[in-house]
């Protein structure tokens, strides 16, 4: 599918995502937009100029999840500390109401999920895998805000054995989606590959927590939480450059974008693709304006492509 949202004069911003054919180069964040909201809020508008070149949506599991207990959100210099804790409806219940919306949009939707065991994760797949209205799916093996035991993310032979369990599901692209934390995400994301992930996506947020200076006391309610924003950027871009130069299947760069020229890094640094997240909180159309920007900035940088960039930055 091909989608060309607002496309630059004179630069081809299209990218080829493990076969998924973008307009530009520019997704969301998993959970830090919500399509349906927008479309609620400020009209089927929303949709039409949508923001991003594919949509991920926010992480389910296989039974839903309230989340975690107020407050979940601490704002830090440059930054966010979100403890969200995977509040959703639960794959049934994402199937019934959410996914036949998302397939209204007009871009792929990538459907991220996150089990707590390798059987979990299989009926995620194994439900999603059959739906038209699903472009792709995200293994989410990195949220900070569940205790699960399941070390599947911090570890490359758990990684690689999920995804040669999950490989057989479907083919559909399976995109693994990266902790930062630890000490090599490199050795994870190639443990992915060879496991037959499709793409990896990176960083989630950094392991963190707040105190509140009146009482002493840890500030989120589940006492720590996960840092995004530009605070991380210089982190996952370095993340991001390990990352690419230890695979060759795509990789979907995120960490603190708030500008094209941030954008444009991550595509230095070796990314296919980049997302916006914590950004979108304070302005719902940073998206758009990040994806125009880049386009300006490829045409300073000589009209090359995201794809020269890359090439030209990485050899
Ligand atoms: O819901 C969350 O708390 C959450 C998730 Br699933 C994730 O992957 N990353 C994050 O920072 N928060």
């Amino acid at each position: 599918m091909t989608t060309n949202q607002h496309p630059a004069p004179s630069i081809d911003l299209s990218v080829d995502l493990c076969g998924m054919r973008l307009g530009h180069p520019v997704l969301n964040g998993s959970g830090t937009f919500d399509a349906i909201a927008a479309r609620r809020a400020f009209g089927p508008q929303a949709w039409e100029r949508f923001p991003f070149s594919a949509f991920v949506s926010k992480t389910i599991t296989p039974r839903p999840r309230a989340g975690n207990p107020p407050p979940r959100l601490f704002e830090t210099p440059a930054g966010m500390i979100n403890s969200i804790g995977l509040p959703n409806k639960g794959l049934d219940g994402f199937l019934a109401d959410d996914l036949p919306a998302l397939g209204e949009l007009p871009v792929p939707v990538i459907v991220s999920v996150m089990g707590e065991s390798h059987a979990e994760f299989r009926r995620l797949v194994e439900g999603v895998a059959p739906c038209d209205e699903a472009a792709g799916v995200e293994l989410n093996v990195s949220c900070p805000n569940v205790d699960s035991g399941l070390i599947v993310g911090e570890e490359p032979g758990e990684t690689r054995s999920l995804l040669s369990d999950l490989r057989p599901v479907t083919d559909k692209p399976l995109i693994v989606k990266l902790t930062p934390n630890v000490a090599d995400p490199a050795s994870v994301a190639a443990a992915a590959e060879q496991g037959g992930a499709d793409a990896v996506s990176l960083i989630n947020t950094l392991k963190a927590m707040a105190i509140d200076p009146a009482t002493l006391r840890p500030w989120l309610g589940a006492g720590r939480g996960g840092l995004s924003g530009p605070a991380v950027r210089a982190i996952a871009l370095e993340q991001v450059r390990s990352v690419a130069s230890a695979v060759g299947i795509p990789v979907v760069g995120m960490g603190g974008i708030e500008s094209g020229t941030d954008a444009l890094e991550f595509v230095a640094a070796g990314a296919t693709a980049v997302a916006v997240g914590t950004a979108s909180f304070r302005d719902p159309l940073a998206g758009e304006r990040v994806r125009a920007e880049l386009a300006a900035a490829l045409e300073r940088a000589g009209g090359k492509t995201p794809a020269e960039i890359r090439a030209g930055a990485m050899a």
